[in-house]
């Protein structure tokens, strides 16, 4: 059953499955299994989801000071494994913008700690430091569903700032792996333009499509990785995808390359 699902999974109209199936909601992200592991990405207006997309925004106080449950988790209908569970781990400490980048070291951890929870589940805080917190694990619906909206909390001092938040998700099938990490921009007062430069500031420097292993760095094992799939003409090689594998591609990863280096 589950060898049947994952094989379902290889097929290369997953990658680009266009949502009939699925009512998905606006500015959530959105979880799937593309290949062997979980995938977040965005819906884009053509209804197809970009799984380029691993950088996401959301701000404190529209409703509740210092809370907001955006954006939630949509996979739509039959995306996942019926009564499964989706589980997610925070990378790291919180850094605070600094008005030009987030900085790497301790540094830039700020006092401020974000808190999740969903319900009963939870809660889990930010680390202090860069030691990966491992969140709570959410029920994948009988039809294959999951559509959450964890609540998070900006603790106290919860001053004015962005705030990087980095985790990954992770499924309860064993066989399915861990998405690649992707980040939600917090916004805590301020202004969306700022905020807007945050979140391109962590498109180019920490999530860079280029990145084809996930191991955080561009470089020549990249370059490797993808001409290796793109020869035997995996989907993963579809890297603009369009749903077709061709020279686009090749183009599109040695520009995204070329960007990020
Ligand atoms: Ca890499
Ligand atoms: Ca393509």
């Amino acid at each position: 059953m589950k060898t049947l699902w994952i094989a379902a999974s290889l097929l290369p109209l997953s990658v680009l499955a266009p949502d009939a199936r699925a009512q998905l909601h606006d500015g959530d992200i959105v979880v799937r299994v593309v290949r062997d592991h979980l995938a977040v990405g965005a819906e884009r207006e053509d209804g197809q989801v970009d799984f380029h997309v691993r950088v996401f925004g959301a701000a404190f106080g529209e409703q509740f000071a210092d809370f907001t449950n955006e954006p939630g988790l949509d996979s739509g209908e039959g995306a996942l494994p019926p009564g499964s569970e989706v589980g997610f781990t925070i990378r790291r400490a919180l850094r605070l913008w600094d008005g030009a980048r987030f900085p790497s070291g301790l540094e830039g951890v700020p006092a401020e700690r974000i808190q999740v929870r969903l319900g009963p589940l939870g809660p889990v805080a930010t680390p202090p430091d860069d030691t990966p917190v491992v969140g709570f694990a959410m029920t994948v619906s009988a039809l294959g569903e999951l559509h959450q909206h964890p609540g998070y909390t900006l603790l106290a001092p919860a001053g004015p700032g962005l705030y990087l938040y980095e985790c990954e998700l992770w499924s309860s099938e064993e066989p399915i792996g861990v998405s690649r990490p992707f980040w939600i921009v917090f916004r805590q007062l301020g202004s969306s333009e700022e905020q807007e430069r945050a979140m391109e500031w962590v498109r180019t420097h920490l999530a860079c499509p280029a990145d084809f292993n996930a191991d955080g760095q561009v470089d020549f094992f990249d370059y490797l990785d993808f001409a290796g799939a793109f020869a035997a003409e995996e989907t993963a090689a579809d890297f603009n995808a369009d749903g077709q594998l061709d020279f686009f591609d090749y183009l599109d990863f040695v520009g995204a390359f070329a960007e990020c280096e």
